[in-house]
């Protein structure tokens, strides 16, 4: 069967005001592109006749310009979920234009295929490769696409021409069965490849193809800051302590790494430490720095969920022909991000906070306990199911008015049971079998910044009970802030 050829307003004049899409990719690597620019299109042309257009987003994680950004900008977003990092739609987000319900990664193509959230109108995948018989090689990102293309009524494809075919072979793609079926995801080693390369989607669904060319756009990183060097160099640091104390195995362990500044410094840090082996990660993304590793040979393997590199990034990995591609493998995020692998791998997660409290929560998503900031992301799956979960954030932020080190989280992501260490540019606070005030004393001590820890010493005097808050007080920091721009001011 050939598939029409559709422009992308013709592919829009197929979405419809209050339709829920499924769309391929996990951050910008792998979502569609030049359909939701027309899509965006015709929203304005419909919200200028005073008609009612929103629709309903359903993707592996973030997306890109084209998606979140042009139609946030337009306010075309109604359900929204599971993550997200465009300034427009976290605008909308916060004043409730956009309804987003954050998520673990690794849980939404399940709860789409438990019917939670009701049925899929149309599928828009990126493929860089179509056969006549529905058989697609996906772009750099999986995310959820197994499951959209098997529960969506109808399937747009965008081939997009800019991307490298050298993806082919690249992709672990696999549907767990639902309970009470499923069976254990036979995935033992990082590079076990239990699925298919491609993903076969119904002929008879797919409406057509659009063609576009148009790269993932993906930003370089800029150079690591000092904080962010010493924090990435504190994270090491601790790495190498337990490698020697021998709580790692001396082949060392998979890593998951979040992404950003800190998360670039650790992985540059890991580099040079080379009292570590060559290590793997199983991860969720795949930046720059995990080529940089892979050239100078201190990464072995990689199983992700996206390549979330820049356009000069991706054009390095492929100019290296198959030799760095047989050391990758694209996983949907229900398997990169599966909690029974990442305990059954040992995987050590490094994620980043947006604050922490001295009793060892983390608030990775809500600044000043409302605003949301991107979400959970993967951060969740990794962080509880991990053999040793590290956080870490700078200990202040905005000159110092903030301290990222507060009595106690505005918003909880996760909890001080899922947290082993908290590091920040001060120091480590290895949380590992204290108690709640033996972890209050080794994080003002050791992680907070100088200026706050004499507050945060009152603060841990004032309360009573085993996790000795003062609920008074618990908001002293962040209240603070808002009245008078300086958490130094915090009247306990
Ligand atoms: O503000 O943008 O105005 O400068 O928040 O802070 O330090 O640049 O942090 O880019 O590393 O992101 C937690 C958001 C950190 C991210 C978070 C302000 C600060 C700045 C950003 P400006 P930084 P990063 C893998 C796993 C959840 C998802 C996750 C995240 C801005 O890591 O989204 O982990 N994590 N996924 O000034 C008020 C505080 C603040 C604060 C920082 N305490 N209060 N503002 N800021 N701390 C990835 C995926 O899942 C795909």
């Amino acid at each position: 069967m050939s598939f029409p050829i559709l422009t992308a307003e013709e592919a829009a004049s197929f979405i419809n005001n209050g339709m829920a899409l499924g769309l391929s990719g996990f951050t910008a690597s792998g979502a569609p592109k030049d359909t939701f620019d027309a899509v965006a299109a015709k929203a304005a042309v419909e919200h200028e006749a005073g008609r009612p257009f929103k629709v309903d987003i359903f993707t592996g994680a973030s997306t890109n310009r084209h998606v979140d950004g042009a139609l946030s900008l337009v306010n075309a977003i109604g359900r929204r979920t599971p993550y997200q990092n465009t300034p427009d739609l976290r605008k909308r987000i916060n004043a409730h234009d956009a309804h987003y319900f954050d998520l673990h990664l690794s849980e939404l193509a399940q709860k789409l295929r438990y019917g939670f959230y009701g049925p899929l109108d149309i599928a828009v995948i990126e493929a860089v490769d179509v056969q006549p018989d529905g058989r697609l090689v996906l772009g750099t990102g999986a995310g959820i696409a197994p499951t959209i293309a098997k529960m969506a009524k109808h399937i747009i494809i965008e081939l997009n021409s800019a991307i490298s075919t050298k993806l082919e072979g690249l992709h672990d793609l696999y549907l767990p069965a639902d309970p009470p079926h499923r069976r254990e995801i036979p995935i033992y080693n990082v590079n076990d490849r239990i699925g298919s390369p491609y993903l076969y989607v119904d002929p008879k669904k797919v409406i057509g193809i659009v063609k576009t060319h148009c790269t993932d756009e993906v930003h370089p990183f800029t150079a690591v800051d000092e904080t962010s060097a010493k924090i990435g160099a504190n994270v090491c640091e601790f790495l190498v302590s337990e490698l020697r104390k021998g709580h790692l195995p001396k082949e060392f362990l998979p890593l998951q790494s979040g992404v950003g500044n800190v998360a670039n410094a650790v992985l540059y840090g890991l580099a040079d430490a080379h009292e570590i082996p060559p290590f793997s990660f199983y991860t969720e993304v795949a930046q720059d720095a995990v080529l940089d590793l892979m050239e100078r040979d201190r990464c072995r393997y990689v199983s992700t969920c996206s390549l979330t590199m820049s356009d000069e990034a991706q054009a390095r990995l492929f100019a290296h022909d198959h030799e760095f591609c047989r050391r990758i493998t694209i996983r949907p995020s229900e398997l990169s991000n599966n909690p029974e692998i990442i305990r059954r791998l040992g995987v050590i997660a490094m994620n980043t906070a947006l604050e922490a409290d001295i009793f060892g929560a983390i608030n990775s998503t809500h600044v000043l306990g409302t605003k949301m900031m991107n979400g959970i992301g993967g951060s969740g799956d990794f962080t509880r199911n991990a053999y040793l979960s590290i956080f870490s954030c700078p200990s202040v932020t905005k000159g110092g008015c903030i301290s990222n080190i507060v009595p106690m989280v505005a918003h909880q992501d996760h909890s001080e049971h899922s947290v082993d260490v908290l590091v920040t540019d001060q120091g480590i606070a290895d949380l590992r079998g204290l108690d709640p005030v033996q972890r209050a004393e080794r994080i003002i001590e050791n992680c907070a910044h100088p200026d706050y820890r004499p507050l945060l010493r009152e603060y841990l005097k004032m309360g009573a009970g085993q996790t000795p808050h003062s609920l008074k007080s618990s908001f002293a920091f962040h209240n603070a802030f808002n009245e008078t721009g300086d958490m130094r001011n915090a009247k306990l």
